[in-house]
């Protein structure tokens, strides 16, 4: 069998043979948010998952963003002797969402910078302006930061291919993946393929944990096109980032069972994804929304991030479930916002159910459609 090639981090570095000049210019890319099926949750440094994930890419809730770029100027002082490079000392960049510039932003993308320069040195050379619109409302609970860091590694990777047109189309999405990664875990599956897989298991042919990779295996019919109506429970911030529950798993009294239990779910799910079984395919998924959500009630210090409107609505699906033999079902994010996911067959009959029995339970009566995509697109 044909064995898929895993890079290396060092092969992940950016290496300058031939280099051609790239003075000025700008890119951009629009890139997916994504919603994990079995989750992440547990990392080590920069964003090494503790278990493997896998998600479905999203179509409609995506961050497009510009990257405009300019050489910096070599800045000579009095002697010749002192000519220096002003270059490749610190990242010089600007933010801007929706035509606003963002101080309190430029942190984060700060330090991502710094983290992938190592892996991009000739990011350092040039004055960045990023320009950065979320198709989602920003305050809607709906993390940004998976497709935002997404789309920015992908402009980040078409200034590298400008400057080396010989890299491959795998290293240019593998490498996207992993500097994605570098900034956002959940990131990595924000890259390419309708189902991503981050994180090395066994069943999966290329996995790793340093970068995600399409779902290798043919899927089933009944999964093509999934849907995916996100309910808005909760627009406010959340008292706990992803980042400091990540955290909360080390020493975590649960970690060993739940490490294992992610593996063994993504081996299920690997063969519910080929077989076509939606009732298992429901009881995976829902399991792990709620497993996720168990790993936060019971750590140190312990928190809920489900507000009185998610249980309102998980009771009402399973109702709704019972009464008519729908596949609808529900997944979470770190959030109390609720992700109903049903096969596009059933939308007729699960849109009227949302309609009049779940849109009472949203803030504002908010909701987004959204379904499969495939990934990322350069603009
Ligand atoms: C996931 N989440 O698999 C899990 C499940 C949310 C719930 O990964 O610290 O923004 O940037 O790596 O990726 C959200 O956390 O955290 C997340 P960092 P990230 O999608």
């Amino acid at each position: 069998m044909h064995k898929i090639n895993i890079l290396n981090a060092d092969e992940l570095i950016y290496k300058s043979t031939n280099s051609k000049i790239l003075e000025a210019g700008s890119f951009t890319w629009k890139a997916p948010s994504n919603i994990a099926l079995v989750k992440y949750w547990g990392k080590r440094t920069h964003q090494l998952p503790e278990n493997p994930s896998i998600s479905l890419t999203l179509d409609a809730c995506f961050t497009q963003t510009t990257l405009a770029f300019l050489k910096k100027v070599k800045q000579t002082t009095s002697t010749i002797a002192n000519t220096k490079l002003l270059s490749s000392e610190v990242p010089q960049f600007e933010l801007f969402l929706d035509g606003e510039r963002k101080i309190e932003f430029e942190e984060k993308i700060g330090i991502f910078i710094a983290r992938i320069s190592q892996f991009v040195p000739f990011i350092n050379d040039y004055k960045l302006t990023i320009k950065t619109h979320n198709s989602f409302p920003h305050s809607s609970g709906i993390a940004s930061s998976a497709s935002g860091m997404a789309a920015l590694a992908l402009c980040i990777m078409s200034m590298e291919k400008a400057l080396n047109p010989s890299m491959s189309e795998e290293l240019f999405f593998k490498k996207a993946s992993f500097l994605a990664r570098l900034g956002s875990g959940s990131a990595a599956r924000s890259i390419k393929g309708e189902l991503v897989v981050w994180g090395a298991h066994e069943a999966i042919d290329g996995s790793t944990d340093l970068y995600g990779v399409e779902f290798p295996k043919e899927v089933h019919e009944n999964f093509k096109n999934y849907q995916d109506t996100i309910l808005l429970v909760d627009k406010g911030e959340k008292q706990v980032s992803s980042t400091v529950g990540h955290n909360l798993m080390h020493g975590h009294p649960f970690t060993t069972k739940r490490f294992d239990q992610a593996n063994e779910n993504l081996s299920k799910l690997t063969e519910i994804l080929q077989n076509g079984d939606l009732n298992a395919f429901v009881t995976i998924v829902e399991s792990e929304a709620l497993t996720l959500h168990a790993m936060m009630m019971t750590s140190n210090p312990y928190f809920i991030l489900m507000k009185p409107n998610t249980l309102q609505i998980i009771n009402k699906i399973w109702e709704f479930r019972v009464k008519t033999k729908s596949h609808i079902c529900f997944t979470l994010d770190a959030g109390a916002n609720v992700h109903v996911l049903f096969p596009k067959k059933e939308k007729e009959l699960v849109n009227t159910f949302i309609k009049s029995e779940l849109l009472q339970f949203c803030e504002n009566n908010q909701y987004i459609c959204d379904n499969v995509g495939m990934g990322a697109k350069q603009m």
